[in-house]
């Protein structure tokens, strides 16, 4: 079954296009570097920082994980957006209550392979919609839109969305991503065009 999330806009009294931004049908690769390599044997996916449970997923175990299926629309803070991408993968809901995050946690840091982070409070992560993606539109998710495991926000512009994740580190104080410290919004809500800081 396909969970339809492209009415997300309605929470934010927004259209479904944000002001400022065009449709695309393409959909563009937007990376600050190369796609990084990775290795099968040797990928791992960490939950850590204030949580009662630190977790560790190799790639086949990741897989393993309960999946959902859903329909997204992608913001980009550069100005184009993508309606119905089809994303397949784990809520991060599901992560957050495996883990047993610490009530003194109140924002979350990911990391990835090239080196890539972003921030967001933890109110904007556990909630619905934001995923652990490997599939799109039923195929594995391409290498250079961050196969093999990336996240997606459609409540946010698409920087917050951490290509080729390998980690969710949950922290008791705001600290600011690769992008939020070069002036982009922590909080990125593309209805209120939350693009600098
Ligand atoms: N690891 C990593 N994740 C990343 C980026 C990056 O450079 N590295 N770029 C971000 C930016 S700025 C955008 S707009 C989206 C673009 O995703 P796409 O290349 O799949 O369109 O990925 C985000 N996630
Ligand atoms: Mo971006």
């Amino acid at each position: 079954m396909i969970d339809d999330l492209t009415d997300i806009h309605a929470e934010f009294d927004g259209d479904r296009l944000p002001p400022g931004q065009r449709q695309t049908e393409r959909f563009p690769v937007l990376s600050k570097g190369d796609t990084p390599s990775w290795d099968r044997e040797e990928w791992a996916f960490e939950v850590c920082g204030a949580v009662a449970e630190q977790l560790s997923f190799g790639y086949d175990e990741f897989r393993d994980l309960p999946a959902v299926t859903q329909r997204q629309d992608f913001h980009c803070v550069t100005g184009w957006s993508k309606f119905n991408c089809v994303f397949t993968g784990v809520p991060l809901t599901d992560v957050i209550s495996e883990a047993d995050v610490s009530a003194e946690a109140n924002h979350v840091m990911f990391h990835a392979l090239d080196g890539y982070t972003t921030d967001l409070p933890l109110s904007d992560c556990d909630r619905d919609g934001v995923l652990l993606v490997y599939e799109r539109d039923g195929d594995e998710l391409q290498a250079d839109h961050g196969g093999p495991l990336r996240v997606v926000t459609p409540h946010k512009y698409a920087y917050k969305g951490t290509k080729w994740v390998t980690g969710v580190e949950f922290l008791t104080d705001s600290q600011r991503g690769f992008w939020e410290k070069r002036g982009y919004s922590s909080t990125a809500n593309p209805w209120n065009e939350e693009r600098y800081s």
